[in-house]
């Protein structure tokens, strides 16, 4: 006799692109295991890759059948972006080809602008009415940009680009200095775009409730070395692993979901990019890392906070450089 599953969850469809990659080898076991979605949330997981890596995500969907996880219900793996993104309620889009050697920034935006077009119009064709796309592979803002661009019939809302690792970099950054624990380390807004030029805004951080500025001494610290090496913690980890982030990146795509659909604490705030309607005089459209709130559906940018002289042109400067990322493309976005 069949058991009875009646009462059981439906599964969720979680897409996930660049499946066969660094990222995704530490991505995919967490989400199978519950940590992108719950303990209680059955999983389908729709793996896309190139054709190349068809064989190497052969080898991870073995791997993962070999966990037998209780909670992934199915493996479809497939090249096609329609069918990754069939029904998907979350599309996590990590695959993105890298920057080489004498490639141009505008070369590289061109060419990632080639996939994350037709991933726009293959998700909003095909994926559920209620999907929430997370892009993470670089430059993820843009990249975020031309996919919802191309996706006029998915809300603008549903959009968001990873800076959620920087935030967390921050975090311990802080805890370390403050020789506190990082769970007390709260309020991280990252705003911009998640590149060198991002800014890490301990300003209107708190340690324990307190500002950064009253519980560390070394202002000097807060107000350069802090900021700078958040911004050039992905070349440092490169330069010692001899490999970029995976494991640290894999975790902040699950952190930046679980920050989308569960109600935000009380009083504090994530890192997200999303799209600006104006805030703090971002120009409106840019997919732009804001300090967020959530309850669990729609979400807000924090409203009221306070930049001094500094703050704001370093938020000029990343704002500038989303511009002319978005110039850039320009003949790539429908308008
Ligand atoms: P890998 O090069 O290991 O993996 C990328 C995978 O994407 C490859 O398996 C490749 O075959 C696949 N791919 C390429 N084009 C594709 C397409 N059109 N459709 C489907 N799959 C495709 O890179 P990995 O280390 O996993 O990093 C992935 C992306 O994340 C990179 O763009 C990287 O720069 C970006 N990152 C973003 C971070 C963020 O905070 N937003 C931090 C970590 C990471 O640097």
């Amino acid at each position: 006799m069949m058991p009875n599953t009646d009462g059981a969850k439906a599964p969720v469809r979680v897409a996930v692109t660049g499946a066969a990659g660094q990222i995704g080898y530490s991505l995919l076991f967490r989400i199978a295991a519950g940590d992108l979605l719950g303990p209680n949330q059955p999983i389908i997981l729709q793996l896309l890759e190139i054709e190349p890596a068809m064989k190497a995500l052969e080898g991870v969907a073995m791997e993962l059948d070999d966990c037998a996880f209780p909670l992934l219900h199915d493996t479809i793996l497939t090249s096609k972006p329609e069918k990754a993104f069939n029904a998907a309620s979350w599309a996590l889009l990590v695959g993105a080809v890298p920057r080489k050697q004498g490639m141009e920034r505008s070369d590289l935006l061109n060419v990632n602008a080639g996939i994350f077009g037709p991933q726009g119009k293959a998700i909003a064709a095909s994926a559920a009415t209620d999907v929430r796309i997370l892009v993470v592979g670089n430059p993820c803002n843009t990249n975020c940009l031309i996919a919802r661009s191309n996706a006029p019939e998915i809300a603008p809302e549903r959009w968001f680009a990873m800076t959620r690792l920087d935030e967390n970099r921050a975090r311990t950054l802080l805890a370390r200095k403050a020789g506190v624990p990082v769970s007390v380390v709260t309020n991280i807004g990252v705003w911009g775009n998640h590149s060198t030029t991002q800014y890490p805004d301990a300003r209107n951080a708190k340690i324990a409730g307190l500002s950064p500025f009253d519980v560390i001494k070394d202002h000097g610290w807060l107000r350069g070395k802090f900021i700078e090496t958040v911004q050039k913690r992905g070349a440092a980890v490169i330069e010692a692993r001899g490999s970029s982030s995976a494991a640290s990146a894999a975790n902040a795509v699950i952190d930046s979901v679980n920050s989308i659909w569960n109600p935000t604490p009380w009083g504090d705030w994530h890192s997200l990019a999303v799209i600006s309607r104006g805030e703090y005089g971002v120009p409106e459209g840019l997919q732009f890392g804001f300090p967020v709130r959530s309850d669990s559906w729609n979400w807000e940018v924090v409203q009221g906070l306070e930049h001094d002289d500094d703050a704001r042109d370093r938020i000029k400067k990343t704002t500038d450089e989303l511009l002319q990322e978005r110039e850039l493309v320009k003949a790539l976005l429908p308008s």
